[in-house]
């Protein structure tokens, strides 16, 4: 954890001098590297007032030969390579690279703050980026993009300068889980479509991605032992499409993905509420003993899991060894929200029950607020959502809290009364809205030390392809990474629009269908 106590007096220092730079910048950018747009902002800029230029000569030096370097010095060449059309080769060194080069490398450096801090370097000579570990030169990684020309994102050749404005970056997260969810079981979407939302997460330095992988519409990760989960469960979506669901083969294959990108994956399945899917492809989870029929519309409450089965708990085990085998990270979510039709004394032992299965399994749970009614086991997190008193009483059992305020993060709400697209339950979230609020003086009672970061979640009940979950997701996403990122005091509504707003062009060369809220001041 990073201590941010005695960060003041030295992030004071850094204005001031940051503040005598700036002034003396007198040529046009790209030569002040303080007026870059970054997203989310960083903990510090200070400008040299000259520049770096890439070329086709410039190399990727990586200092040693571990995987861990070697693959990010690649990703950095494969972000540069398509629109510069530089060889940008990525060399293994062990002393600092000569001019014109770029330089990666680890060190324990006390300015390296934490995990995944980095410090940048910029001079004229050299790119320099330093951190503690592999997931902080990858954050720095996406910091270089954004203070490259927007033409960077361009999947084709730009014949043009490419420069970088010198001085140094210090940067390091506020909060520790800054993530986002997709709900996969309303609408299905395929592999192509999670990396590229991965991809997005990434950008903004976003560390965690939440799969909702089954609801009353459809059972979306292959479960060996209960193989018609997935056959009938998965069959179909809201609306009556044809659902989807992903292989365990291809589930991996998502681990991989997001945690070379140093994202760690949260597979939700939800219960004991929301599963029809599963009572659909197996009557002997019902109390009725009968099977229901598939669900395609949008009700949420209706479904509930017998709780007095033993087989239930047989299918909750089954179903969560395989998922924690397939797990790395720490976290199994265990849904627990909107239990309607599952009665509170059944819902209590419920799921008391199922952390202590996760448990088992090496996994620590998260789960929606409400499963604070129940006595929650060591290491639990509660995500909050809508329901303060849930969440206190998470807190007073020892519980951290993730914060994913409806009513600021939840990007499937529409923006306006205009929008299409989204749902209205908890209000329009406007741009501004979603930015303009701390999770740490949110929910009275719950301070910064309960609160482990923030979460955006996407329910798909309306979103049923990727141009509508851009569009939805951008431009808020960016902005709750900053939230998660950035300390609150460092943020501000009136400089934040003007920041995103020069993102535009960044945001149409990366080809994403974004919302040009009237709030923001585009430039494209
Ligand atoms: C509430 S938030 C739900 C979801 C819906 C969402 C739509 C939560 C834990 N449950 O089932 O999809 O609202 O906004």
């Amino acid at each position: 954890m990073i201590n941010r106590n005695h960060s003041g007096a030295i992030k004071t220092v850094i204005i001031i001098a940051m503040t005598v730079l700036q002034m003396s910048c007198t040529t046009k950018t790209p030569s002040d590297l303080s007026e870059e747009s970054i997203i989310p902002k960083p903990v510090s800029i200070t400008s040299t007032c000259d520049y770096f230029t890439l070329n086709a000569k410039t190399a990727i030096y990586v200092k040693g030969e571990t995987a861990d370097i070697i693959r990010i010095g690649g990703f950095l060449s494969a972000i540069l390579k398509p629109a510069t059309g530089f060889p940008l080769n990525v060399k293994s060194t062990i002393e600092a690279p000569g001019s014109g080069n770029i330089f990666l490398m680890l060190s324990d450096s006390a300015e390296t703050r934490g995990d995944e801090g980095y410090l940048l370097t910029v001079t004229k000579k050299q790119l320099k980026l330093v951190a503690k570990s592999p997931a902080g030169l990858f954050r720095g990684i996406q910091t270089i993009r954004q203070i490259l020309p927007s033409d960077i994102e361009r999947d084709s050749i730009v014949e043009r300068p490419w420069e970088i404005a010198t001085g140094t970056i210090v940067d390091y997260p506020e909060y520790s889980y800054r993530g986002a969810m997709l709900d996969v079981a309303r609408h299905f979407f395929g592999v192509d479509d999670v990396k590229r939302f991965i991809d997005f997460l990434a950008c903004y330095k976003m560390n965690v991605l939440h799969l909702h992988l089954s609801d009353d519409q459809g059972w979306r990760i292959e479960i060996k032992s209960w193989p018609n989960l997935t056959i009938h469960g998965g069959s179909t979506e809201v609306g009556g499409g044809t659902g989807g669901f992903y292989t365990q083969e291809q589930y991996s294959d998502f681990v991989k993905y997001a945690s070379d990108r140093y994202i760690t994956l949260v597979p939700e399945i939800d219960m004991p509420g929301h599963i029809n899917a599963a009572l659909a492809s197996y009557p002997e989870l019902n109390s009725n003993g009968k099977a229901t029929e598939l669900y395609t519309g949008t009700e949420v409450g209706f479904s509930t899991l017998s709780t007095k089965k033993e087989i239930t708990y047989k299918f909750v085990d089954d179903v969560f060894r395989e998922l924690a085998t397939l797990t790395p990270g720490p976290y199994i979510h265990i849904g627990g929200d909107e239990s309607h039709v599952t009665k509170k004394e059944d819902y209590i032992p419920f799921v008391e029950r199922v952390q202590d299965i996760v448990i088992a399994h090496g996994k620590q749970i998260i789960g929606w607020d409400e499963i604070s009614l129940s006595t929650l086991r060591p290491n639990a997190t509660a995500q909050f959502w809508a329901n303060a008193a849930n969440a206190n009483r998470a807190v007073s059992q020892g519980a951290k809290i993730l914060m994913s305020p409806a009513a600021r993060t939840y990007i499937d709400m529409k923006y306006d009364s205009t929008t299409v697209l989204g749902l209205s339950w908890a209000g329009y979230v406007e741009i501004d809205s979603s930015y303009i609020w701390d999770p740490a003086n949110y929910v009275p009672g719950i301070g910064r030390e309960k609160i482990t970061g923030i979460e955006a979640p996407l329910w798909t009940e309306t979103i049923t392809n990727m141009k509508e979950l851009e569009y939805m997701v951008f431009p808020r996403l960016p902005g709750l990474a900053e939230i998660g990122w950035t300390t609150s005091s460092e943020r501000s509504w009136e400089e934040y629009k003007v920041r995103l707003g020069k993102q535009g062009a960044r945001l149409k060369a990366m080809d994403i269908n974004f919302y040009r809220s009237k709030q923001v001041p585009w430039v494209e």
